[in-house]
């Protein structure tokens, strides 16, 4: 390989890297956002997913856990629904499952089980560069 090729692939190693760093980043603040927040909706009847009047992509208004459940954040927002620039090509997804205790890789048909896992995939132009799994329990 000359010179100038070997420079090229370099280059664009450096460039995967760093939109892998980006990646995992941007997992690792969604991550942390969700888990500042309570398990259980702290002023009306809590369900699965977003109370009333909780608007699906300003995550201002998600006050509990598994209101993330399903979000699509694409491109990628700050916490007010505004873009963020530079990371117009990035996206992030939330799933939520209810699994059971014995075995995680296993969706609770019954709901009783007090484990969830969350995934939080993050993506470029639709490719996923990174992804977060963990499981957080009710008491
Ligand atoms: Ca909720
Ligand atoms: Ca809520």
């Amino acid at each position: 390989m000359g010179m100038v090729q070997s420079a090229n692939s370099l280059a664009i190693e450096t460039r995967f890297a760093q939109d892998r760093l980006i990646a995992s980043t941007l997992a690792v603040d969604l991550r942390e956002e969700i888990l500042s927040k309570p398990r259980q909706d702290p002023d009306q009847p809590a369900i699965f997913g977003r109370e009333p009047g909780e608007y699906r992509n300003i995550r201002l208004y998600l006050d509990d856990r598994d209101d993330y459940d399903g979000l699509e954040d694409n491109p990628v927002t700050d916490i007010k629904g505004n873009p963020v620039p530079g990371m117009e090509r990035f996206s992030r997804r939330v799933q939520i499952r209810h699994v059971l205790e014995d075995d995680t890789s296993k969706n609770d048909e019954k709901g009783t089980s007090r484990l969830w896992q969350y995934t939080v995939t993050v993506s470029k132009d639709g490719k996923e560069m990174s992804r977060l799994e963990w499981l957080d329990s009710r008491p």
